[in-house]
Parts: structure tokens; C-alpha cells; sequence
């Protein structure tokens, strides 16, 4: 009994390790999965699954290569101003956990893998039973899925800190395994109207985030509302027309304010540049990087959707049945308006940069610093909603209002639980909003707390289902059967 369990064991490690958390090869084994499962010849199945991968890879370096570039930037302006700050950042955020779970609660990360594996599981039955959960989606974004863990035993370790190891195991294994179906299952069919039938969910960290703002959004809309695309700039204003012209001068603006207040003996100091280095011509490099990066990570989502979208019938046609692989919001940002990506970008530090200066105007306790994955992730996503549903001016409001949330929503949160104290935070849209509510329900009512969130969490798919029974399976099941259906209603 004992060797087989460690089989398992053995077995899900390797899985854990090398595909589920590394999405790359998690998209392309589905793609490869599904071409066998239509039994396509084994060559077309083999370029299937490379095809998916290196497109899933060019993406990854794409978002890297954002990251990268302006996580620095940002939060370098903790250092320089020597401020005491939390960083909202999944990164920071998983490093504030790995620092402070030992002291704080006197646990280990030992079993975060374990959880994984039994949300995963309980996100896949919740889909393969689908009649009754009307569950569509399965989360795939294994990176995003290990911060997310990290976060959630943290958060119900503090309403429930002397719960055993296996009790804690089964209730976060539930509410994590529902929340990524609920979540995912909330984003398909804005996904489908945005990407036009393109057959994937989003599965990322503001997935109740872009459900509330393409709702919000529709309320933007009207006779006289434009989407970005539609907007014609007259004069030299035209040259804004042009993504790559607009992302570039627009970046070089943002950063090279950013940069300029930094001061080139930061970077000196930093041995980011030698001294050497001719400033400005450095600030121009790294802001034009903004747009080579999202240039990039478009190629990427261009390479591997179009081979998901084919191959994952075979698995929606078998082992699941009406289901629809939840992938990186960063796919998003090939359709819709390319422009909303960089207009959602900065309207969101325009909200997170107005409220980090009332936390310091007001004294807060806790200071935030922008982190660059809340900022550009969720915010360009919400605008490319929003633009698609509501227009420009969705586009605008919308991410500015969740640059807001996102900071105050962190603040409150990260200095209750106490990861304020180690200097980081998740601090993505859901974890800003979602997660507290989660929190305070399960603090106050105790055990009660877990039924409730659970009750809530099992009720959405069901809320959403009733409001339109006959599209609700159809918008993935035959996109252009359901798109016809919308227009003679
Ligand atoms: C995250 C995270 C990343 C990025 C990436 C975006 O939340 O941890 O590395 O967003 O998934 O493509």
C-alpha cells in the first residue's frame, strides 16, 4: 500500500515539476493530447505540440522580458527613497510568504504541492461533472497557480491557525479548486465575444476582475461611444494610431519620468549601468523595450491559440466534455484593440499612483509601492475588455478605478494578515478584492465562514447559467451558432 502511495507521489512530483508548472509544455501535452485524441497522424500531432510550446515560450518571453525590464524601475523607487513599503507583486508577495510563514505560523511550504494537486483534481471533477456545477474551465497557468497557493494557505492559516495538517489540506484544496473553476467559468464567454470564438478561458489572478468590469463596462455603452480602434487622431495626433508609435512615445514618457526621479547615480549605485552609459539614450532602450516586448508576446499568443483552439476539441469532445482550457491573460492582448493594452497600462497607475499619495498624505501604517505585474497585467486586460464592451471611455475609467482597489484592497489586507511586515504582497486584482472578502467571511464566522464561501462560490455558475440557459454551454460548444443566435435576437 505504502509503495504504491509512493509511486504516486513520485509520479506527481515529476508532473508538478516539469508541466504543470510550467505552462509551456502543460499547453503543448494538451495539444498534443487533443491531436491524438481527433487521431491525426503522429506528425501532425508532434508539430502540434511543438508548435504550441515554442509559441507559449515566445509569450513567456514577452511577459519576462516586461517583467523584467520595468520591475526594477518600479521598485527601485522603494530603495531610493528609503521608504519602509510593501511591493504588490505575485514575486514579492511569494517571497514576503516564504520569509515570514515559519515565524509567523510555524509551518512550511512542504505541502503547497500537495494542495496543487488536490485543487487541481477538484477543479477538473467540478468540470467533468458540468451538468450540475455548469463548470466550463480548467485553470492551466501552473506559475500563477504556486503564488496563488502560497497566498491562500497563508491567508486561511491566519483565520484558522490551529487547524492540522489535513484539514487544512481539504479546505483550501476546495476553496482554491473552486475558485479556479468559478473564476475561469467567469471569464468564457467575454473571452469568446472578445477573442471571437477563439475557445479559451482565462486563467490568471483578476479573472472575478475581468467579469466585473465587462459588466460594468456594457454600462458605458451607447450611440455616441467609440471603441479605441474606432477613433481616427487628427494631425500629427495620428501617429498615436499606430500601436507600436503610441506604445512607444507614451512609454517613454511614463518611464522616463520614473527614471529621470530615480537619477542615473541610482542606477550607477545599483550596477544596473556603468558610468559610462549616456543616460538618456539608456532611458529611451529601456522604454522602447516596452514595445518590443509586447510585439513579441503577440507572436507568441498567435502561435499556439490557433493550435489550442484546434486540438483541445478533441479533449472537449472525450475526456471533457464542454470544456474549455483557462490560459495566461496575457492572450488577451492579441485581440481587441492593441492600443487598450497600453491605455489599461497607464490609467492603472494613474489610479495606484494617486492612492499610494494618500496612503503617505494620510500617514497610513503601511506604504504601498506599484508593482509592475498588477499594474500592466491587470489593468491592460481590463481596458481590453472594457474597450470591446463598453468603448474608450470604459477603457479608461474602468483600469483607473482598479489601480485604486488594487492598492488600497493590498494595503488593508496585507497589513491585517501581517505579510506587510515582510515587504511584499500578491496584489493582483482577485487578491486585492476576492481573497479579503474570502478572509474576513472565514475570520468572522469561523467554520461557518468555509460553508459560506463555499456556498457563494458554488451559486456564480449557477447564477449565470440561469440567465441564459441555451447560450450558456453553446458560446463554447459552436461560437458562430451562438454569435448568429445574438444577432436575430
Ligand atoms: C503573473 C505572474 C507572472 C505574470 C505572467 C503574465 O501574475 O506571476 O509571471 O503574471 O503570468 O504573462
Amino acid at each position: 500500500m505504502g509503495n504504491i502511495f509512493d509511486a504516486i507521489m513520485v509520479a506527481w512530483d515529476f508532473f508538478a515539476k516539469n508541466i504543470l508548472t510550467q505552462p509551456a509544455y502543460f499547453i503543448g501535452f494538451i495539444v498534443l493530447i487533443g491531436y491524438i485524441l481527433l487521431k491525426k497522424p503522429w506528425f501532425e500531432c508532434l508539430a502540434g505540440f511543438l508548435k504550441a510550446t515554442v509559441g507559449y515560450f515566445i509569450l513567456s518571453v514577452g511577459s519576462g522580458g516586461l517583467v523584467n525590464n520595468f520591475r526594477p524601475i518600479l521598485s527601485g523607487l522603494k530603495d531610493r527613497f528609503n521608504l519602509d513599503a510593501t511591493v504588490i507583486d505575485p514575486y514579492f508577495g511569494q517571497n514576503a510568504i516564504d520569509a515570514g510563514i515559519m515565524k509567523t505560523f510555524g509551518r512550511t511550504f512542504g505541502d503547497v504541492m500537495v494542495l496543487l494537486l488536490i485543487a487541481f483534481i477538484a477543479n477538473i471533477i467540478l468540470v467533468r461533472f458540468q451538468k450540475y456545477t455548469k463548470m466550463r474551465a480548467v485553470f492551466t497557468t501552473g506559475n500563477v497557480q504556486v503564488q496563488q497557493a502560497a497566498t491562500a494557505f497563508w491567508l486561511i492559516l491566519f483565520c484558522f491557525p490551529n487547524l492540522g495538517r489535513i484539514e487544512i489540506l481539504a479546505v483550501m484544496g476546495l476553496i482554491l479548486g473552486l475558485y479556479w473553476a468559478v473564476g475561469s467559468n467567469l471569464t468564457v464567454g467575454y473571452t469568446q465575444e472578445l477573442t471571437e470564438g477563439a475557445g479559451f478561458a482565462v486563467a490568471h489572478q483578476q479573472v472575478f476582475g475581468i467579469a466585473i468590469v465587462s459588466a460594468i463596462a456594457e454600462k458605458f455603452k451607447s450611440k455616441k461611444s467609440k471603441k479605441i480602434e474606432d477613433i481616427e487622431l487628427p494631425g500629427f495626433l495620428s501617429m498615436f494610431n499606430e500601436n507600436m508609435v503610441a506604445t512607444a512615445i507614451l512609454m517613454l514618457g511614463f518611464f522616463g519620468i520614473i527614471m529621470t526621479v530615480l537619477g542615473k547615480g541610482y542606477f550607477i549605485d545599483q550596477k544596473i549601468i556603468p558610468s559610462t552609459q549616456n543616460f538618456f539614450f539608456y532611458i529611451m532602450t529601456t522604454s522602447l523595450q516596452f514595445a518590443v516586448n509586447l510585439a513579441i508576446l503577440q507572436l507568441g499568443v498567435r502561435t499556439f491559440v490557433s493550435e489550442l483552439t484546434e486540438s483541445f476539441t478533441g479533449i472537449s469532445n472525450t475526456l471533457l466534455p464542454g470544456a474549455v482550457p483557462g490560459i495566461d491573460v496575457a492572450a488577451t492582448f492579441a485581440f481587441g484593440s492593441p492600443n487598450a493594452v497600453t491605455v489599461g497600462f497607464l490609467f492603472g497607475a494613474l489610479g495606484q499612483f494617486l492612492m499610494i499619495g494618500l496612503l503617505i498624505l494620510l500617514k497610513s501604517p503601511v506604504v504601498i509601492i506599484a508593482g509592475f505585474i498588477p499594474l500592466f497585467f491587470d489593468n491592460a486586460a481590463f481596458a481590453v475588455y472594457a474597450n470591446n464592451r463598453g468603448g474608450i471611455k470604459a477603457a479608461c475609467v474602468l483600469p483607473f478605478l482598479s489601480g485604486v482597489i488594487q492598492v488600497s484592497g493590498s494595503a488593508l489586507i496585507a497589513s491585517w494578515v501581517g505579510l506587510s511586515k515582510y515587504g511584499g504582497y500578491l496584489g493582483m486584482f482577485d487578491w486585492a478584492t476576492v481573497w479579503p472578502g474570502f478572509t474576513v467571511i472565514m475570520k468572522v464566522l469561523g467554520y461557518a465562514g468555509i460553508a459560506v464561501v463555499v456556498a457563494i462560490l458554488v451559486i456564480i455558475p449557477q447564477l449565470q447559467y440561469r440567465k441564459d440557459p441555451e447560450g450558456y454551454f453553446l458560446v463554447v460548444e459552436d461560437y458562430d451558432a451562438y454569435a448568429a443566435r445574438k444577432v436575430n435576437e
